[in-house]
């Protein structure tokens, strides 16, 4: 076998429950801890308290792992030296017995693998500001290209440039859906100067987007953005200072690689004094809600 799955993941897939794929970059990479945990375990509940079962991912001393123990989910919180997995450095880790934590690209590959057809995450991956010199274009977007993984985010954050991020996902032919707004939500405000490119309101709807995409065997992922709920967000006034000085800083320590994203989100909690952890915090249950909805509701509709 390619992967294991944890005894819950696998009682759920023979009794034929739904399943949401979780990340989990997000707990190693984008959260201090005891929140990472604290916030990993919330978000497994409420994927549960909506009719589906929650599959964290991970790779643990080499093993792909569909969905963690409590034990493991505690020791990834706070373990050292996990690798930050994409699809570039997947094998590596596996072949090298590494711990790593999967991105929303490393995500969806181990969710395509597994027949996981919803994945939750915070925020994806986008092209960084100045990508036209430093060619910083993050692989989940040719990950969302490729791979039949529906993904729902709280949209790109205003690290990014998300204008181009828009961009390229329609290059690549990936449906971007805003769910219930008419303009692309970044993160951690709701709204942005960007129209929302596909509009649903239900989860109903996009399972039947979904659909009505196999019917026609597109291939290729989903994107749902899913705004930040009205009293959790951050204006995009505010924050801009926080995100001006983050890159700055960024710009002038050298940071590259795989390195940026962690940077720039560390530094904006520490900028804005741990607000930005409690609204990604808020997001994150928000969108795994979603995710469980539209999970049963492909489930029922099948
Ligand atoms: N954006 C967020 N929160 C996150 C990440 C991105 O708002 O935690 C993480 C996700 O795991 C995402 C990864 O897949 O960072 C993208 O990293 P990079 O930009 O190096 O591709
Ligand atoms: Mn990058």
């Amino acid at each position: 076998m390619k992967f294991q799955l944890s005894p819950a993941v696998a009682a759920a897939m023979e009794n034929g429950t739904p399943i949401v794929a979780l990340e989990s970059t997000i707990i190693t990479h984008g959260m201090p801890f005891p929140q990472n945990v604290e916030t990993a375990r919330d978000v497994e509940e409420i994927v549960r308290a909506n009719g589906a079962e929650p599959a964290t991912i991970a790779i643990i001393d080499g093993d792909l792992m569909i969905g963690l123990t409590d034990d493991q989910l505690t020791g990834l919180g706070q373990a050292e030296n996990v690798m930050k997995l994409s699809r570039a450095d997947f094998a590596f880790a596996m072949s090298q017995k590494r711990t790593g934590s999967t991105t929303v690209a490393a995500t969806m590959i181990a969710a395509a693998m597994a027949d996981i057809a919803v994945f939750a995450t915070g925020g994806i991956g986008g092209v960084h500001r100045g990508a036209e010199t430093s060619f910083d274009i993050s692989a989940d977007l040719e990950e969302l290209a490729t791979t039949n993984v529906i993904v729902v985010c709280a949209g790109a954050k205003a690290i990014l440039d998300v204008p181009k991020t828009l961009e390229v996902l329609e290059s690549k032919g990936v449906p971007v859906i805003v769910i219930g707004s008419d303009t692309f939500p970044a993160f951690w405000s709701r709204e942005s100067p960007l129209s929302a490119p596909l509009r649903l309101d239900t989860a109903q709807q996009v399972a039947a987007h979904a659909r009505a995409r196999a019917q026609m065997e597109l291939g290729g992922g989903t994107l749902i953005a899913n705004p930040v709920p009205v009293d959790h967000e951050i204006p995009a006034t505010e924050i801009g200072q926080y995100i001006e000085q983050a890159l700055g800083e960024a710009a002038q320590q050298g940071i590259s690689g795989k390195d940026v994203t962690p940077f720039l989100l560390g530094r904006m909690l520490e900028l804005t004094n741990g607000r930005s952890l409690e609204t990604n915090i808020a997001l994150i249950h928000h969108n795994a809600n979603l995710a469980a909805r539209i999970a049963v509701a492909m489930v029922s509709q099948s």
